[in-house]
This record gives C-alpha cells, structure tokens and sequence, in this order.
C-alpha cells in the first residue's frame, strides 16, 4: 500500500498538506452546523456534559477500582509513569469497563462518530490517562494519527478521538492542550522508529515528536488552547490534531478517558514503518463495527 504519509523515514523533517477531508460524510443532524464547521477549522470541539455528573462519577469509581486492583499490576495495559511506580494510563478500558463498553455504544457520542467518519465505526484503541496529583507527568506534543500511521498501519486520516473528563480538567492541573489548525498539516518526524518503541514511547514519547521549528510554525499559525470543563464534559478531536499536556503538580487528579474510533472503511494495513504491529489493546485488529447498544 503506497505510504502517503511517510514519518520518521531517515528524511528531513517536513510539514506537508493533509490529503483526507476533516469531514467525511454529509450532516445527518447529530451536530449543528456551527459544530460541523468548528471541528472542521479548528480539529476539535468540545462536547460539555457529554455525559451526566452521576454517570462520569460511576466511571471514575469503576476507573480508580481498576486502577488500584492488584491483579492489574504488571498486566500488559497497564503503563507506569516514567520516573515512579505510579499508574500513568490504563489502555483496552473499553473492554474492562461495562460503562466505557456501554457509553460508546449509545448515542449521541456513536452517531456523532458515524456521521463525522462517514461510515460505521470500530474502536482502535481506549484509555485511561490517570494523570495523578503531583506525580503525572506530561505527554509532550505529537499527533495520534503520525503513531498510528507509522506503527499501527492506519492508512487514512479517518479516526477521531474523544477525550471525556473524569475528573475536572482545570488551568492548572495539566489540561489537554491543543494546537487549532493543526491537523491540517502532517508533521513528517525525524528519526527511525526502534522496534518495540511502545514500551517506552507510552510512558515518554521520543519518537514521532515534532522538531520545535515545526511546533513554532504550528502554533504560529493556530496558538495553543487548553479547553477545561468538569467531569462529565469531553473534547473530540481529529486523529491528527497536534495536542500534547503538561505535568500535574496540583493535589488535583486530571483523569480522562480517550476512547479512538476509525472508520471501518480504514482499518489497519501493515505498519508503515516496516516494524511488527502493535499488540492489539494498543491497536485493536478487532474490525467488527461498534453495534449501537
Ligand atoms: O501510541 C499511542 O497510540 C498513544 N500515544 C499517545 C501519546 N497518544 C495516543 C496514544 O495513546
Ligand atoms: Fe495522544
């Protein structure tokens, strides 16, 4: 399959137009227009109260239950901060948790999804990044897509993340930050990609980071936005959306659950980095399409 998006190929870093559409399917009333053309322009949109205050506290308790049960430690999904043994995500939650399992199953997230994507839809990948109080350490800036593309495989830019709040995403305690605009160019990274780069690339990403000319044009362009809200509000955004968060040094956890569905017209192909693919709770090979419940 020709490489449209070629990345850490041993190439001068480059940035280059995006060639797939934001959109990929007519309005079918899920979203307003105003929200259609938001997500278009800017590659995110925020998505307040996507879920109740009582139902995001249900997932929170159910998260943290997970995240403190001891047969999870030393389990595969379960990723460590880099400098502690502290819980830094919690991937596949879609499959360890009836609530995750059930939220994207139901409306208006799943038809939202669909419509945005232009077709059904199969989860990629799902998470928990715990973030914890002063021990969370930051994801440095990157976008999914040029990971997914390179190690994964996904072909096309047809994927879309949505970031729900599990806990308040606040100023001050590492909120995720987005680059406006950003997705409409793909940012080709320097370097070759180690095999196995996931055991360290999940706790601190080294590879598929953009140079920090690239990061100046992007924001130069777009500025940075760090869209807050409390538990229960999200933010969806496209796969190639350059985002990134800081560290928390707050007493205050910013846990929130990402959650990826791809259409199932882009299901994965071989990596693209010639690398062996991802284990499947990082980069599901489970095409079946997401049945509404
Ligand atoms: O490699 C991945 O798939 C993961 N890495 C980051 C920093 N964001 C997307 C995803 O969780
Ligand atoms: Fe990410």
């Amino acid at each position: 399959m020709q490489d449209l998006y070629p990345s850490r190929v041993g190439a001068e870093p480059a940035l280059a137009p995006r060639r797939d559409p934001v959109l990929h399917g007519p309005s079918r009333g899920s979203l307003g227009e105003e929200q259609r053309r938001k997500l278009e322009h800017d590659g995110y949109l925020c998505l307040p109260e996507l879920l109740a205050p009582a139902e995001s506290d249900v997932l929170l308790a159910e998260l943290d239950a997970l995240r403190r049960a001891p047969e999870m430690r030393g389990r595969p999904e379960v990723v460590l901060e880099p400098d502690s043994e502290a819980i830094r995500s919690v991937f596949d939650v879609h499959r360890l948790s009836r609530t995750v399992e059930r939220m994207v199953q139901s409306d208006p997230l799943l038809s939202i999804v669909q419509e945005l994507l232009g077709s059904d839809v199969y989860i990629h990948q799902s998470r928990v990044n715990f973030k914890p109080g002063f021990e969370g350490k930051e994801f440095y800036w990157h976008s999914d897509f040029e990971t997914w593309h390179v190690e994964d495989g996904m072909p096309r830019m047809r994927a879309l993340s949505v970031s729900l709040n599990l806990t308040a995403n606040t100023p001050v305690n590492g909120p995720l930050m987005v680059i406006p605009g950003s997705h409409q160019h793909y940012v080709s990274c320097p370097g070759r990609t180690p095999s196995d780069h996931y055991q360290q690339s999940l706790r601190r990403q080294e590879y598929g980071v953009p140079t920090r000319e690239q990061l100046a044009l992007l924001v130069e362009r777009g500025g940075i936005a760090a869209p807050t809200g409390p538990a229960g509000s999200a933010v969806l955004f496209d796969c190639n959306l350059m985002h990134g968060s800081a560290g928390n040094i707050t007493p205050w956890p910013r846990s929130n659950v990402f959650v990826v569905f791809n259409s199932v017209d882009n299901t994965l192909a071989e990596p693209f980095a010639g690398i062996a693919p991802r284990p499947s709770y990082i980069a599901s090979r489970d095409f079946r399409r997401v049945v509404r419940a």
